[in-house]
């Protein structure tokens, strides 16, 4: 090693943990969608995110390890915004984060949960992450007390969104933005693989939870504010008209289907400056 390897390594045994409530927090965010913004210009705001979207706190230990997990396809100026909004945010909460796109290859009806899956599995292949965030692309935290790490039981974070009027369409809702840690994930056998389109897999997750005999906990709706990007509904993410009948079996589905049965073909991980994209094949529907 050369002398300033060592003096690094020095310097990172003195180092002391991130005090418990970060003081670089502001509360609310203003959100809003410059337009014209590049991802060139999201990297130059964010010098110390490394290669795949990696960072950690410059002079203190992080006492959370968490990995944010974004399901996606054919999103490109949402996945822009977020990542505009999420780096900083993160590092304002001083953790140490690794950021994962999950890409969908082809045309086949999205399956979001099934991503989410893969994205588990490729997250914890790479690093001991302690805490993942299931995260919508088109959702943005607006306040940075909000903060992405992992509580006792799973952690509902999106439950104030705009869209919804700034508070829970309904009580077991579970959509948008999720935390479980990797033992929360195990127990519940990790998200259903069969829910190909909109609606309904929330749900399916949310029983999962009191299936496996944990409760959902959630930050209070002054803090857990979210904005929704406008969208249409996505051309290959039609609502999908089993949602009913598959809702109705989860009790007898959670066990054989989940994270123990994902299988999926690997077709690229690439470091990318702000985050690790990892493109699947998820096959079809049987
Ligand atoms: C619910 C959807 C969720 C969606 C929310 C908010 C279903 C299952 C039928 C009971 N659930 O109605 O998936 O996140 O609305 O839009 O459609």
């Amino acid at each position: 090693a050369n002398l300033s390897q060592l003096a690094l390594l020095s310097k990172n045994e003195d180092m002391r943990y991130c005090p418990n409530t970060s003081p670089l927090l502001s509360g609310p965010i203003h959100v809003s969608f410059p337009s014209g913004l590049t991802l060139a210009q999201v990297e130059r705001k964010n010098p110390l995110v490394v290669r795949g979207g990696r960072y950690r706190p410059p002079d203190c230990e992080a006492r959370h390890r968490t990995a944010i997990i974004i399901p996606h396809r054919n999103r490109e100026q949402h996945l822009k915004f977020l990542l505009y909004y999420l780096h900083p945010f993160l590092q304002r909460q001083q953790l140490s984060y690794g950021i994962y796109v999950i890409h969908q290859a082809g045309d086949y009806t999205f399956n979001r949960a099934k991503l989410m899956n893969i994205g588990f599995r490729e997250a914890m292949r790479e690093m001991d992450w302690d805490c993942l965030f299931f995260h919508d692309v088109d959702l943005i935290p607006e306040d940075d007390r909000n903060t992405y790490t992992c509580d006792k039981n799973p952690k509902h974070a999106a439950i104030a969104m705009d869209k919804f009027g700034y508070k829970l369409p309904y009580k077991a809702y579970f959509g948008g933005v999720s935390a479980l840690s990797p033992l929360h994930y195990l127990k519940m056998n990790g998200f259903p693989n069969n829910y190909w389109g909109w609606g309904g897999e929330d749900d399916d997750i949310g029983i999962r939870v009191s299936l496996a005999g944990m409760s959902i906990s959630r930050p209070s709706l002054r803090i857990g504010r979210y904005k929704m990007i406008k969208h249409k509904l996505d051309e290959g993410n039609e609502v999908n008209p089993k949602r009913f009948s598959l809702l109705a079996k989860t009790q007898q589905t959670w066990k054989s289907d989940g994270m123990h049965s994902v299988e999926y073909e690997l077709l690229s991980r690439e470091y990318l400056p702000l985050y690790t994209n990892i493109t699947v094949n998820i096959g079809t529907e049987r």
